[in-house]
């Protein structure tokens, strides 16, 4: 097949899925047309059936900013047309499947719609909740979901949020965040140690793009309980508008030396193999990717029990969820397992093993027969 992918470039679970998705589909032959602003932050990879589409948007004094969704509109119709794509496939719901309805509304006059690319979306979380539910998108995230030809979402919770906030006329179809476990698996973790000047104490991490819904202060409360009690250090991935907070908060509370701000850093997989703890305490998560990959590299996960965790976190087994906002239940189910290295052991044995479920090439496999059925569907 031919396949459009567009997705946001920047730091976060949709462009990193979005990503992983282009290169497995090429991995498995067919040919992936990758569209964004900038070269995704996962890509770093060469093939020959992957081809990447930087959007410029044109800059001119009348705009206040660059109309980004019409320029992606432009490029989607043009390679679609000179490409013959088969499927243009956009992850999450702003702009990406608006401009992609744009897109095959421009080749109205040189593609009939019997032969034009078939639309597909991917809900990922934030595009509903959040963007989706503010007045300002409704609308226009309601267009998209409709008019694409098929619409899938990374969770049941997902999908059901769609549903009680949309009443889509589509179906949604639930295929669920994957990982490649050849990728995300535990490595040798001396060197990084020796590296991050770490020594024998235990390792929390957080990855994030730090916004509010990520709770960060709660990541730091429950470590500040941890430490009080076992040696630790708690490594931060990633940046967003709340770190400046987090900062600060870590100087007050003089925590600095113990907590790391490591930034974005797309090489995970060795943090991740010398974390003994992730914690993830959102507000809510539509899925929640980072701690699907931490599970894959042996790393038990300390959760919310809400959204899409409790599809794939079992409770007391890979790690433990909460409701968010708990604090002091975190931080005691933190030094359960921390405290005790035969359980901790069990969990990051059970949490490798259940990362397995969602190995990127079973997840794959329902894309492309999602695809199949949108081609095949007059
Ligand atoms: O909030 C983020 O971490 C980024 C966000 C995005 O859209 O890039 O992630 C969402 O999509 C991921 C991939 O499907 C999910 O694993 C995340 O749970 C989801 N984030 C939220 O629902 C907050």
């Amino acid at each position: 097949m031919k396949i459009g992918i567009s997705c946001h470039h920047t730091y976060g679970g949709s462009g990193a899925i979005a990503t992983e998705l282009g290169k497995a589909l090429a991995m498995r032959g067919h040919t992936v047309h990758f569209f964004s602003q900038a070269a995704p932050f996962r890509l770093g990879t060469y093939s020959k059936n992957i081809f990447f589409h930087e959007v410029e948007a044109m800059n001119y004094p009348l705009f206040e900013s660059p109309y980004y969704a019409l320029a992606l509109a432009s490029k989607i119709a043009e390679v679609a047309f000179y490409e013959k794509l088969d499927v243009v496939h956009a992850h999450y719901a702003i702009p990406h499947a608006i401009s992609a309805l744009l897109a095959r509304q421009m080749l109205e006059e040189k593609c009939p719609a019997s032969r034009c690319f078939r639309i597909a979306t991917t809900l990922h979380g934030t595009d509903i909740t959040i963007v989706g539910a503010d007045r300002s998108m409704h609308d226009a995230v309601r267009l998209g979901i409709n008019k694409s030809d098929g619409v899938t979402a990374v969770s049941s919770y997902l999908k059901d949020e769609t549903i009680s906030l949309f009443t889509p006329r589509k179906p949604i179809e639930v295929i669920h965040n994957f990982v490649d476990t050849s990728v995300f698996r535990r490595l040798p973790g001396r060197q990084t140690r020796e590296l991050l000047g770490i020594g024998s104490e235990k390792v929390l991490i957080h990855m994030s793009n730090f916004r509010p819904v990520k709770r960060i202060t709660d990541v730091l409360a429950v470590f500040e309980l941890i430490q009080k009690k076992i040696p630790a250090t708690l490594l931060l991935v990633g940046d967003g508008p709340e770190r400046s907070e987090a900062e600060t908060w870590v100087r007050i509370n003089g925590l600095t030396g113990k907590v790391r701000f490591l930034g974005k850093i797309d090489d995970i997989v060795p943090l991740l193999s010398i974390a003994d703890l992730m914690l993830m305490p959102s507000n809510v998560e539509s899925f929640g990717l980072a701690a699907l990959e931490a599970m894959a590299c042996g790393v038990p996960v300390i959760v919310t029990n809400a959204g899409g965790f409790p599809e794939f976190v079992r409770q007391g087994q890979d790690g433990f969820m909460h409701p968010h906002g708990d604090v002091d239940g975190m931080s005691q189910s933190a030094f359960r397992i921390l405290g005790d290295d035969e359980l901790w052991a069990r969990f990051s044995n059970a949490a490798q093993m259940q990362a397995g479920q969602f190995e990127t090439a079973l997840l794959v496999e329902k894309y492309e027969s999602f695809y199949r059925k949108l081609i095949e569907t007059p």
